[in-house]
C-alpha cells in the first residue's frame, strides 16, 4: 500500500500555547485588514487548485469530497469495507460530531499545503514573505447560520449565506505580480469538475428524479447546484442543472422562515434553535446535544423539541435549506454528495464549533469522558435500548483518518483538543484576559 497522508492539521502560526483561530466567513471576507486580504486570496487560489486536481489524484477535491459519500470508494486505506451505498461519513450516529473533526482538519491543512507550495512559488519573491506569514495564521473559516448579517438594501438583519459564495465570478489578485486584481471563476460558489467531465463518469450517480412517466432519471452534473430547479433527460438535457445553478434568494428566504417545514419548529429561528443546545440536559448529555440517534428516546414526549433537535438535526436542516428541496435540487441536501458544495466545509467548520463550544461549557475537566454523560443515564433509567452492536466509544477508529504515517487512525479522544489541532475559535480562547482569574490562572468557568 501507499503511505498514508497524516492528518495534522496546520503546524504553522502556532506559538506556545496560542493558536490561529477559525473565523466567522463573513468578518473574515471581504478582507478588512492587509492579512485578511491576502488570506482571503491565499485561500481562493488554494481552492481553485484544489479543484483542478486530477480526480485521480488522492489529494484532489473530488477525493476529499468522496471521502463524504459517493462514489463510495475507500480513501487513503486498503480496504473493501466500503461497501455500495455507504460513504465513510457518520449521521445519525454518537461520532457524528468527532468524525467531521479530522475530516474539517484534513481540508483546512491540505489547503495550506497548495498555498505554501502552488499559490505562494507564484509570487514575486519580494511578496512572498508577508503572504507566507499570513498563510500561517489562516485556518477555515466557519458559516455561523444561527448569526443574522447586515445585507446592502435590507433594512434589518437577517440570515443568510456568506458573501463569499454568492457571487459566480470573485476578484483576486494576480499571482504574476501580486498587485493587479482580476475575476476568476468564483470556487465557492460551484465546484465544476476539472476538464469538462461529468461527475457521473467517477461514479457519482448524481441527484435522482423521475420523470413524467415516473421513471428514475439522473442526469451527470459537471458542476455542484442551490435550489437547481431539475429537468429529467429527455430531449434536451437540462443545462441548468449540468452546469451548476445557485439560487441564493431561495436559500435566504428559507434560512430566514420555513413554516412549511413541518414539526414544533415552525418558524423557531435559528438562533433560539442553538441556543437550546447550551441549556437544560443537553449541557448534561453528549448524546442529547450531538445527534439525531436517540431521537425516539421515550424520556421525551415526541412533541417537545427535546425529543428530537440536537446538533443533528439544526445541521439536517441547514444542508436542506442550503440545497433545495421540494421541486428543487442541490447537492448539498443528499449526503452522498454534499461534499462537493464548497459551502458544505464551511457549514461544517461552524458544526465543528458548536461541538468545541458545547465541549468548553459542559465538559469543563479535559479527562472526562464525553460519551459518558449518556451511559450513566442509560444505568440511571435504564429505559434506553442500545444494542451492544451499537454502542460507539470514545476510541472507535474514526476511518478513513490516519493521525500518523504508520497508519493509526483518529479517536474521538484523539480529537477532543482542539487547540492541539492546531486551530481554535473567536470565544474559545483560553489565553484571553477574559478568561483568567484574579491570579492569572485560566478559569474555564468563564468560558
Ligand atoms: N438528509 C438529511 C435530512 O434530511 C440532511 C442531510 C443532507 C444530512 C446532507 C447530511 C448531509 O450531508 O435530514
Amino acid at each position: 500500500m501507499s503511505p498514508v497522508y497524516p492528518v495534522t492539521g496546520i503546524k504553522a502560526g502556532v506559538t506556545g500555547t496560542t493558536v490561529p483561530l477559525r473565523l466567522e466567513v463573513d468578518t473574515w471576507y471581504p478582507g478588512q485588514t492587509p492579512e485578511h486580504l491576502i488570506q482571503n486570496n491565499l485561500f481562493i487560489w488554494a481552492l481553485r487548485f484544489l479543484q483542478e486536481r486530477d480526480p485521480d489524484h488522492k489529494l484532489s477535491f473530488f477525493q476529499i469530497a468522496g471521502i463524504h459519500g459517493m462514489p463510495y470508494q475507500p480513501w487513503d486505506e486498503d480496504t473493501d469495507a466500503i461497501t455500495a451505498n455507504e460513504g465513510y461519513c457518520t449521521h445519525d450516529s454518537l461520532l457524528f460530531p468527532s468524525w467531521h473533526r479530522p475530516y474539517m482538519l484534513l481540508y483546512e491543512q491540505v489547503l495550506y499545503e497548495i498555498m505554501v507550495k502552488q499559490v505562494i512559488p507564484q509570487l514575486p519573491e519580494d511578496k512572498q514573505q508577508e503572504w507566507t506569514d499570513a498563510a500561517a495564521t489562516w485556518r477555515l473559516p466557519y458559516w455561523d447560520w444561527a448569526q443574522k448579517r447586515t445585507r446592502e438594501g435590507q433594512d434589518e438583519t437577517l440570515y443568510d449565506v456568506p458573501l463569499i459564495t454568492k457571487q459566480p465570478r470573485i476578484s483576486v489578485i494576480d499571482l504574476k505580480d501580486g498587485v493587479t486584481v482580476f475575476y476568476i471563476d468564483n470556487p465557492m460558489y460551484k465546484f465544476t469538475m476539472p476538464d469538462e467531465e461529468r461527475m457521473g463518469c467517477f461514479g457519482i450517480s448524481d441527484i435522482q428524479d423521475t420523470d413524467a412517466n415516473n421513471n428514475i432519471t439522473t442526469i451527470p452534473a459537471q458542476a455542484t447546484s442551490r435550489w437547481a430547479t431539475y429537468e429529467p433527460e429527455s430531449d434536451t438535457v437540462s443545462t441548468q442543472w449540468t452546469e451548476g445553478t445557485v439560487r441564493n434568494s431561495l436559500i435566504t428566504s428559507t434560512l430566514n422562515g420555513h413554516p412549511w417545514y413541518g414539526r414544533g419548529i415552525d418558524n423557531v429561528p435559528l438562533a433560539e434553535m442553538v441556543y437550546r443546545l447550551y441549556v437544560h440536559d443537553y449541557i448534561a448529555s453528549y448524546t442529547q446535544f450531538a445527534t439525531t440517534k436517540f431521537r425516539t428516546s421515550p424520556d421525551y414526549d415526541p412533541g417537545s423539541p427535546a425529543a428530537y433537535l440536537n446538533l443533528e438535526y439544526i445541521h439536517n436542516n441547514i444542508h436542506n435549506w442550503t440545497g433545495g428541496f421540494d421541486k428543487y435540487v442541490g447537492h448539498m441536501a443528499e449526503p452522498a454528495v454534499a461534499a462537493y458544495d464548497p459551502i458544505f466545509w464551511m457549514h461544517h467548520a461552524n458544526v465543528d464549533r458548536q461541538f468545541a463550544l458545547w465541549q468548553g461549557i459542559s465538559l469543563l475537566d479535559p479527562t472526562k469522558n464525553w460519551f459518558e454523560s449518556r451511559n450513566e443515564q442509560l444505568e440511571d433509567d435504564g429505559n434506553w435500548y442500545i444494542r451492544t452492536g451499537d454502542l460507539d466509544t470514545p476510541s472507535t477508529p474514526l476511518a478513513p483518518f490516519h493521525k500518523d504515517a504508520e497508519g493509526n487512525y483518529y479517536t474521538s479522544d484523539d480529537v477532543r483538543d482542539i487547540h492541539k489541532l492546531g486551530y481554535t475559535y473567536p470565544e474559545l480562547q483560553p489565553w484571553l484576559d477574559k478568561y483568567k482569574d484574579t491570579h492569572g490562572n485560566f478559569d474555564a468557568s468563564l468560558y
